[in-house]
């Protein structure tokens, strides 16, 4: 079966959802390709953290009342070491601009529900998915829905198939530079039903290893802990998982970790990864299909959103202005910021995390580190605008 469309999305995550909302907007068609079914996308847990960007861009697009009732704005940030909690007062520092927590599956369902609302097509469950002729005025995604083989003919291709996707892949190995970096430890990730322990984030550094103390309601609390990135889940109980956390939040006035059953658990890797060209011919790459973050520095989710922002702006010009300009400089205009991006993640776990043989000297210079970024105004105010995220031309 043939089936033509603008725009082909691939994937159903926040980038490919927020692109062809985007693009509905300005009356430009896609069609939404996703191998997972509807209540998989609507349950992965993933992000909490919103730029004020991606808060005022869901504001401005009609899709941020769930957000407004049920998402908690957060002025600022603690960052906890040698027992001593330290305030990042984020809004105060970094003009007026804050930092909202909701849960990225829940952006996913709006999305989601916003688009079936508008009768536009999102295919669940498609598989073998590939695009072809991405280099040709007539590029194509290949695909199986319901048993049925499907050419889907398009004008462009939007891979936002995150880091595990097939996009990416349609880019010649000889017309990529890759950057990458693997960390040698991950982050296990816990969601508690318990009462808030805090009232804003706080990140710890500790001899034992990073903690990170997060929410999503006031019954649900989101709490990751740095771990060997090969370990089974299956070797951390609840108990050892509540004991270490404990541990490594200790401060010199007894704060105490308010705690719960835990309802979910799992351990993630890390790495950054950043792939140029993020176009190749008719093909455009956005989000995790295009460059990974390690989670410290809460930007993953934040990037994909300003990636597909500048993409619907591209593809808006072109068929409304016959303009190809801001199509051709689509790279370079996302990754200024991805770089921006990659730096703060990578500063951010650099600075709170310990490094496996890391010596003495190591451990001074991440405390000298931390100490000047809480002491010194002109560090602190670098680490908030760089959290609440730099406006989108930046
Ligand atoms: P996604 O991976 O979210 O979506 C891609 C979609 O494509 C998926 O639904 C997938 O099923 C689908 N797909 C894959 N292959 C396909 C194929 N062949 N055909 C069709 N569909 C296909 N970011 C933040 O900003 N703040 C945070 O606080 C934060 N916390 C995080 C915590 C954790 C534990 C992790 C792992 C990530 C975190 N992130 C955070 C980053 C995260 O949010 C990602 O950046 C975000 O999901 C990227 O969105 P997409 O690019 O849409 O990719
Ligand atoms: C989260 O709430 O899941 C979260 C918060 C901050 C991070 C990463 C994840 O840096």
């Amino acid at each position: 079966m043939n089936m033509r469309t603008q725009v082909g999305i691939i994937g159903a995550g926040p980038a490919g959802l927020l692109l062809s909302h985007l693009l509905s907007r300005e009356g430009i068609d896609s069609v939404v390709l996703e191998n997972r079914s509807r209540e998989q996308v609507e349950s992965t847990i993933r992000a909490g953290v919103l730029e004020q960007g991606t808060v005022d861009l869901m504001n401005e697009i009609g899709l941020g009342e769930r957000m407004r009732r049920e998402g908690f704005v957060h002025h600022g940030i603690e960052l906890r070491f040698d027992g001593r909690g330290h305030r990042i007062p984020l809004t105060e520092l970094a003009g007026g601009r804050s930092i909202m927590i909701y849960p990225q599956h829940e952006i996913v369902k709006d999305f989601i529900a916003a688009r079936l609302q508008q009768g536009e097509p999102i295919l669940f469950n498609v598989s073998e998915v590939w695009p072809s002729d991405v280099s040709s005025q007539a590029p194509r995604i290949h695909f199986v829905h319901e048993h049925e083989q499907v050419e889907l003919h398009c004008d462009y291709i939007a891979g936002c198939d995150g880091f595990h996707g097939v996009s990416r892949a349609a880019i010649p190995e000889g017309q990529q530079r890759v950057y990458s970096r693997t960390y040698p430890f991950g982050w296990l990730g816990i969601l508690m039903q318990a009462p808030p322990s805090t009232q804003e984030l706080i990140y710890t550094y500790s001899e034992r290893g990073f903690a990170l103390v997060s929410t999503r309601s006031p019954h649900l609390q989101r709490l990751y802990l740095q771990c060997d990135p090969n370990d089974d889940i299956a070797n951390w109980s609840d108990e050892m998982i509540l004991d270490e956390l404990q541990a490594r939040l200790v401060t010199t006035d007894h704060w105490q970790l308010r705690v719960g059953p835990i309802t979910q658990k799992n351990i993630v890797a890390m790495r950054s990864f950043v792939i140029e060209p993020m176009q190749y011919g008719r093909l455009f790459l956005a989000g995790d299909a295009a460059h990974i973050v390690p989670p410290t520095g809460a930007k993953g989710l934040n990037l994909a959103v300003a990636d597909v922002r500048h993409l619907a702006r591209a593809l808006t010009s072109f068929y409304k202005e016959q303009r190809s300009d801001l199509l051709e400089a689509y790279t370079a205009t996302c990754l200024r910021r991805v770089w921006r991006a990659e730096h703060f993640s990578w500063w951010m776990t650099s600075m709170l995390h310990r490094f496996p043989n890391d010596d003495m000297f190591q451990q001074q210079m991440q405390r000298a580190q931390l100490d000047y970024t809480v002491r010194s105004p002109a560090a602190s105010a670098s680490l908030a605008e760089n959290y609440v995220g730099l406006s989108f031309d930046w």
